[in-house]
């Protein structure tokens, strides 16, 4: 593919910026969350549905997974790009999932969108999950894809497949795939109680191997994430672990799992570390929520679950150091 296309697309999408800067002055918000939903839709990868809205998208990368003999097709390609990262992609999941336990009821004709959008992810982190003691991170070489940008059903860079495994673990990876598959399940607990059951199921075994084979992912997978969506520091798959635990604690109210947060969560480093114009920089990440960030999720989702509770709280807390008057 030569440069020349790329550049004719990029000219285009400038000319297109300047004429939507233009037109924004309405607010119309609950069209702009519509349009939230449906930019999963255009997100998709795979073998498209026949009830597909965004009509000029097709089917794309149909044999995602095939080099590691693993059946990848489906899920959602990260952002202007063709690669499928998983973590964000479930930390997505975990969001869409959640929004529609809390406020579904509100979504109007948008709800079953969001539900098709919710399913489309959990399936894709079904197939990613298949293999017991695997987690697949990422679909599609990111310097590759990154190096020219083509629509994905014309695609012609490597679609190499990055999986992690109990000697080279990922432990955020896999706990937030956990906490998306978790959350998926509360959404089709009544409508669809089978699908749920086998979405509870998993979720408790990816739980256990990000668990039991703790490790960053950027070690172990290296350029297939990295540095897109790498979590910097050591232990900074600690809150993914906690925020994991939470979500199955709220699905299974198996007491182990509220243990694990309650036993777990003075662990957490304080800080967050990013590359910020190619320089790593620490944050603090107490108030922060994000795809590499959960400290301010957890407390949220865990304070739901403890309101009524009188022992310990389980809750993230802000650093204080005590100084002794002199
Ligand atoms: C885990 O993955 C690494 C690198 O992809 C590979 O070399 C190793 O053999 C795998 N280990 C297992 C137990 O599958
Ligand atoms: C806490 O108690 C109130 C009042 O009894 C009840 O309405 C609410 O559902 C309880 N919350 C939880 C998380 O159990
Ligand atoms: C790292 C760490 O402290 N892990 C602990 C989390 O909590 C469980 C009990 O719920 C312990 O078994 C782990 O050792």
């Amino acid at each position: 593919m030569g440069s020349g296309k790329c550049m004719t697309l990029l000219t285009l999408l400038a000319v297109l910026g300047m004429v939507m800067v233009d037109k924004v002055g309405s607010q119309n918000y609950g069209d702009a969350l519509s349009k939230c939903i449906l930019l999963f839709e255009g997100q998709r990868s795979g073998k498209l549905p026949s009830n597909q809205r965004m009509i000029w998208r097709k089917d794309s990368a149909l044999r995602d997974g095939s080099d590691l003999g693993m059946d990848l097709l489906g899920g959602y390609y990260d952002a202007g790009d063709n690669v499928k990262f998983n973590f964000p992609m479930a930390f997505s999941t975990t969001m869409l999932a959640w929004s529609v336990i809390e406020l579904g009821q509100f979504m109007g004709p948008d709800l079953q969108h969001a539900l098709d959008s919710i399913r489309w992810g959990a399936d894709y982190l079904l197939k990613s999950t298949d293999l017991p003691g695997k987690v697949t991170a990422a679909v599609g070489n990111p310097i590759a894809d990154h190096n020219c940008w083509e629509r994905p059903e014309d695609m012609d860079t490597p679609r190499t497949s990055y999986v992690v495994n109990q000697t080279h673990p990922g432990s955020e990876v896999s706990a937030e795939t956990a906490a998306a598959i978790a959350a998926s399940s509360l959404v089709f607990k009544s409508a669809q109680h089978r699908y749920s059951i086998q979405l509870v199921n998993r979720a408790k075994e990816v739980f256990e191997f990000a668990d039991k084979f703790r490790g960053n992912y950027k070690d172990s997978v290296g350029q297939g994430v990295c540095p897109f969506y790498c979590d910097w520091g050591s232990y900074s798959y600690m809150d993914e672990l906690i925020w994991g635990a939470a979500w199955l604690f709220k699905v299974t109210k198996e007491q182990k799992y509220r243990d694990y947060v309650q036993n777990n969560i003075s662990n957490l480093p304080r800080r967050v570390i990013r590359l910020l114009n190619g320089e790593l920089q620490a944050a603090k990440s107490f108030a922060e929520f994000g795809w590499d960030a959960k400290d301010a999720g957890i407390n949220v989702l865990v304070s739901g679950l403890v309101m009524n509770s009188t022992s310990a709280e389980p809750y993230v807390r802000r650093q204080v150091r005590l100084q002794r008057l002199a």
